[in-house]
């Protein structure tokens, strides 16, 4: 995995409001190329392993039962600065707090249900884009 590289899940909130051809749109207008993707759904445990940082905090729960709600489209993403570049296009975490034309100020519902995951360093990216594709599912 190089640093140019980051890595995304459209999650299931923007899947079931019919966002996901929008939102490709927008992440390949602005440049990344995607590199590997699959449309796919977590299990618990995979849910609760990807967010295992986060496994103390209140919402914890909630948060694995709405990752693993329905399906997902995870994806990684090449573009020089990709990790930096990406968390501009998507927005702050909470939407109501995301400036205007991000991917969840455009498509998220709320902080809990906020359309879309970006890796957030090139450390992060590489673990989370090898927990979720083999080296023969990347072009
Ligand atoms: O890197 P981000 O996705 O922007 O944010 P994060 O790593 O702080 O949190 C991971 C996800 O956890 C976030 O995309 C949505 C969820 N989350 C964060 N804060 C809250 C939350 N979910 C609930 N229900 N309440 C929160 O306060």
């Amino acid at each position: 995995m190089t640093t140019n590289r980051t890595f995304t899940m459209i999650k299931p909130d923007a899947v079931e409001n019919g966002h996901i051809g929008a939102i490709l749109e927008k992440i390949t207008a602005a440049g990344f190329k995607i590199i590997a993707m699959k449309y796919t759904q977590l299990s618990v445990r995979d849910a609760q392993e990807f967010y295992a940082i986060h496994k103390e905090r209140p919402f914890f729960g909630e948060l694995v039962e709405f990752m693993t709600r329905g399906p997902i489209v995870s994806a990684i993403l090449e573009k020089e600065n990709a990790v930096e570049d990406f968390r501009a296009l998507i927005g702050a975490t909470n939407p109501a707090e995301a400036a205007e034309g991000t991917i969840r100020k455009m498509f998220a519902t709320d902080i809990a249900e906020n359309a879309i995951h970006g890796s957030d360093s090139d450390a992060n990216a590489a673990i989370e884009g090898a927990f979720h594709f083999s080296g023969r599912e990347i072009y």
